[in-house]
């Protein structure tokens, strides 16, 4: 029954994603350089700017929802796999056979049996199953899409589900959620599925708003301008979803609704109501640090993670472009004068001076000690960059050059 086999080298017939090999058919489209995509887990990089944002998110929830002493009340799933089957990304979240969300030219399918989640709204049903009341998705989604300043085929949610009982919902007993007798398939015409209780409805609606808001002005201020536009999600009844007004221009961040009763029941959760939203990472970045263009995300470019560097997450940080031109690397070995008051602050001063503006970054990458002399080396990489031009490798030896006679000067002996 399986399609795939764990572990073995994947056959001709078979790719291999995160350690599971999966037979093809007629329905792969998944690509080598989206597969290359899998695992990279950028938002769980410490500094990466989509991984500040994950944690301003995450204590905000932490910080909402908390039991008596003090305790969050949400659970945070943030290492699910990516790879999903069709029922996990669209049966048990209702979405019809017909849906145009399933074809091919929008997901990236594995199999016919197997495709990349297109939204973290995937993992909900697995988690219901498990018990869970109050939990939160985090990963990286696959969506078929142009490439972009605004778009990229692989962005980052983060999805929320929270559930309720009566009790907790309500102060009274006379109160309860459900309409007797009424069936979970149908809509009444107040918009609300058939089978919840008005005021069970409003309250949830209430309480999901409120959070939603108070996320957005946590993290672009009290002032923020928002608006909720009612929309249509096949998992959600009623749905919303939240815009935010950012440089001129209505911006919508998340979607979110009462949770359909159906899922709940069909993952034999009962006696509940639940909300949920899904948000994307990207969107909230790009406008919070001002970053112009989504592939940025993905840079290796240390010019651009350095800015990200911060031991406060909170703090406003603004991204100043970096240049265009690739950067060079040179590593500068040497062993330290003998008079012993050479510092690495003593090292980045020269550098920079003999270097100009040349030098964008300087790392100490070895600090030894010679066990019988004990003598002292330090190795520094130095990152080279123009800002108007691609450098050659003479270009950027001639400075080099250059900085090793200026470390002789105070007595250092390059290796
Ligand atoms: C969804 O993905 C739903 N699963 C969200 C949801 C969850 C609704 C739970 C109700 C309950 P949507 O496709 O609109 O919905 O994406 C949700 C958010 O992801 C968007 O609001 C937006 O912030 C972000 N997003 C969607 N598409 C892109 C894209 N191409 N690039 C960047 N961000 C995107
Ligand atoms: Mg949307």
């Amino acid at each position: 029954l399986r399609s795939f086999t764990s572990q073995s080298k994947p056959q001709l017939n078979e790719i291999s994603l995160l350690g599971q090999n999966f037979a093809r058919d007629d329905y792969t489209n998944i690509t080598d350089k989206i597969c290359s995509y899998l695992g990279m887990n950028i938002y769980l990089d410490q500094n990466h700017p989509l991984s500040l944002v994950r944690q301003r998110i995450v204590n905000y929830v932490y910080k909402t929802f908390t039991k008596s002493r003090g305790n969050p009340v949400f659970s945070v799933f943030d290492r699910l796999s990516p790879v999903v089957s069709t029922n996990q990304n669209f049966d048990s979240l209702l979405i019809p056979k017909d849906h145009p969300s399933r074809s091919k030219s929008d997901c990236y399918y594995v199999n016919r049996d197997y495709l990349l989640r297109a939204h973290m709204t995937a993992h909900q049903n697995e988690l219901l199953r498990a018990g869970l009341n109050n939990f939160l998705m985090i990963g990286d989604v696959y969506r078929r899409d142009e490439i972009d300043r605004t778009h990229f085929p692989v962005f980052h949610q983060i999805d929320a589900v929270r559930l309720k009982t009566k009790d907790e919902l309500f102060e009274t007993k006379a109160l309860s959620i459900f309409e007797e007798g009424a069936n979970e398939a149908f809509t009444s015409d107040q918009g609300k599925q058939a089978c919840h209780s008005l005021e069970a409805v409003k309250l949830m609606e209430y309480e999901l708003k409120e959070t939603l808001v108070g996320l957005a002005k946590t993290l672009f201020g009290d002032e923020i301008q928002y608006r909720w536009v009612d929309v249509y999600f096949p998992f959600t009844q009623p749905s919303w979803e939240l815009e935010v007004h950012y440089d001129n221009n209505w911006m919508e961040i998340l979607g979110c609704g009462i949770m359909q009763q159906r899922i709940l029941s069909n993952a034999g959760v009962t006696e509940k109501i639940g909300w949920a939203f899904g948000l994307g990472l990207e969107r909230i970045a790009m406008c919070l640090y001002q970053i112009p263009d989504i592939r940025l995300f993905w840079s290796k470019d240390t010019g651009f993670l350095n800015q990200f560097k911060t031991a406060d997450i909170n703090s406003k940080i603004t991204y100043i472009p970096v240049s265009q031109y690739p950067q060079c690397k040179n590593d500068l070995s040497f062993w330290l004068p003998e008079n012993g008051d050479f510092s690495s602050n003593d090292f980045y001063d020269i550098a920079r001076s003999v270097g100009e503006d040349l030098v964008e970054q300087i790392e100490l990458v070895d600090d030894f000690k010679h066990p019988k002399t004990g003598k002292r080396s330090h190795c520094y990489r130095i990152t080279y960059r123009h800002m108007e031009k691609t450098l050659t490798q003479a270009d950027v030896n001639l400075v080099h050059k250059k900085i090793e006679e200026a470390v002789k000067n105070v007595g250092a002996v390059v290796r």
